[in-house]
């Protein structure tokens, strides 16, 4: 499995219901390493260019002022096959068809407030941290433990 990144927002849901600490226990216990990290609340333009391939969905303009409409907390996660996992620790878009145990099928019940977005892919994962986060903003570094995480 290669070293990959992933980026990973609570939307603005997560944050008004205090989910953030439960949010990022579970991607730290997992065992990724955090590489960047910040509140940001997002433009018009911001949240278009992200949700850019829904422009001509029915839901696109709601999902705009959704996402727009308060803070987020923005991340970007390090490790093999972060991109991947991630998207199975968050689970289905759908809440109520998520399975028990990820973020969305423990968390929300509806779509449209579905708490936690990640990237599906690598060209996604590129895009969006790209899109979210300046190379200033981004840290490498070793955790101390990680010999107890990667075998190396
Ligand atoms: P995901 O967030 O799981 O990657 P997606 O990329 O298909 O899902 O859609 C982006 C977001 O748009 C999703 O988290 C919630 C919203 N959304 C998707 N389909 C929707 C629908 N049919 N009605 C309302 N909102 C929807
Ligand atoms: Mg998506």
């Amino acid at each position: 499995m290669a070293v990959e990144r992933t980026f990973v927002a609570i939307k603005p849901d997560g944050v008004q219901r205090g989910l953030v600490g439960e949010i990022l226990g579970r991607f730290e216990r997992k065992g990724f390493k955090l590489v960047g990290l910040k509140q940001v609340t997002a433009s018009r333009e911001l949240a278009g260019e992200h949700y850019g391939v829904h422009r001509e969905r029915p839901f696109f303009a709601g999902l705009v002022d959704f996402i727009t409409s308060g803070p987020v907390v923005a991340m970007v996660w390090e490790g093999d096959g972060v991109i991947a996992s991630a998207r199975k620790l968050i689970g289905a878009t759908k809440p109520l068809e998520a399975e028990p145990g990820t973020i969305r099928g423990d968390l929300a019940v509806n779509i449209g407030r579905n708490v936690i977005h990640g990237s599906d892919g690598a060209d996604t994962a590129h895009f969006e941290i790209n899109l979210w986060f300046s190379a200033e903003e981004l840290n490498a570094w070793t955790p101390s433990d990680q010999s107890w995480r990667i075998e190396s």
